[in-house]
């Protein structure tokens, strides 16, 4: 049996039982250390996933990498969904019409996802392998994580950051939704700031991709600034991508990707996931739209202000020693410095 690149310690019980996690939940460390340079110590790196994710994480690793792909990595809920649709469209010369026909999770795979739920009949791994080239894949994966060849073969990535209260609040309303969560707020928010849902902990996973943003072959930008000038992260992300854009396709795309629009548009709101979890599990989930709420500073008020007084503390102390602070990642922008 070939060695796995990566080994597990189980997390303690109590915390799986307050996540609703049926089944284990583990710490997952390298093996040996990574093909790139990640922030602290390679060993002491881990990364929170169910254990259903174990029997994926090996194929990913040694997933074949094409260098003209496109990756979009991204903490969950983050506009990960947003930025798929984007960057497939520039991609694909503004092909509105198959945009608006084709389920943007066959267009543009979430790797791991058979990891998220076991036996769909649709492997995303093998639809990705098997996607014709330019591809636009979507992981939620720590770098370390990712096939190892993205770093030597070096196709182009983006990263999408968000403030990790807004994401956290729309994580919580997504693991009520999508994962059954009848737990509370207050339990949900401790379990994210404390590392313990599937892919943090949240501020390690943004660092290393902060750190290699001046690298050619990364965009790393924010929801915050899709919000307050999406013609301008269009352009950004075209420029990036080489591709070449009319302000007429810019003012397309900016409608196409408008809130109202993503949200009244079936293709770009998982109704395949979801159909998936529900025939896994065999249990029906409450009224969830994953185009949800759309705006920056949703914790404002659906936060208490003491949770709100924990994820600042939280943030300072890991952010201290790089000297960097909380805005710096939402205002970066790898054309336009401010
Ligand atoms: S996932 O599950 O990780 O792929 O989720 P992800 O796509 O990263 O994030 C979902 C959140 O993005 C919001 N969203 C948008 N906001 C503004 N405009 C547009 N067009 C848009 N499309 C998706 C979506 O509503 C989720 O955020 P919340 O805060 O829950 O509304």
């Amino acid at each position: 049996m070939p060695q796995s690149s990566f080994f597990a310690k189980s997390v303690p019980f109590d915390q799986i039982d307050k996540l609703a996690i049926t089944g284990g939940y583990s710490s997952i460390y390298a093996a040996q250390q990574p093909n790139l340079t990640v922030v602290g110590n390679w060993e002491q790196r881990f990364c929170r996933l169910a254990d259903t994710f174990q029997p994926v994480l090996d194929r990913v690793y040694n997933f074949e990498v094409r260098e003209d792909d496109v990756w979009i990595v991204t903490l969950p809920k983050c506009g990960t969904t947003w930025m798929q649709e984007l960057a497939w469209l520039l991609i694909n010369d503004c092909d509105f019409k198959t945009a608006k026909e084709v389920d943007l999770t066959l267009r543009s795979p979430f790797l791991e996802f058979n990891g998220v739920v076991q036996n769909v009949p649709h492997d995303t791994i093998e639809a990705a392998d098997a996607l014709s080239s330019p591809r636009l894949i979507k992981s939620h994966l720590p770098a370390w994580l990712l096939p190892h060849q993205i770093w030597s073969k070096k196709p182009k990535i983006i990263y999408v950051y968000r403030n990790p209260k807004d994401a956290a609040i729309s994580y919580f309303h997504h693991w009520r939704g999508m994962v059954g969560y009848q737990g509370t707020k207050a339990d949900f928010m401790h379990s994210f700031i404390d590392g313990y849902v599937n892919f943090t902990p949240c501020w390690p996973h943004i660092l290393d991709f902060w750190q290699l943003r001046h690298e050619a072959h990364v965009f790393f930008t924010s929801y915050e600034q899709m919000k307050e000038n999406l013609g301008e992260v269009i352009t950004e992300v075209a420029r990036f991508l080489k591709r070449n854009i009319s302000p007429r396709q810019v003012q397309h795309l900016t409608e196409h990707l408008s809130f109202e629009s993503m949200r009244d548009n079936p293709a770009c709101n998982h109704v395949k996931e979801f159909e998936s979890m529900k025939a896994a599990t065999g249990r029906e989930v409450e009224e969830f739209r994953f185009v949800r709420r759309g705006v920056v500073g949703s914790h404002k008020d659906e936060l208490t202000a003491d949770l709100i007084g924990e994820f600042d503390l939280w943030s300072d102390v890991n952010l201290r020693d790089y000297k960097l602070h909380i805005d710096d990642f939402a205002n970066y922008s790898k054309y336009n410095s401010k």
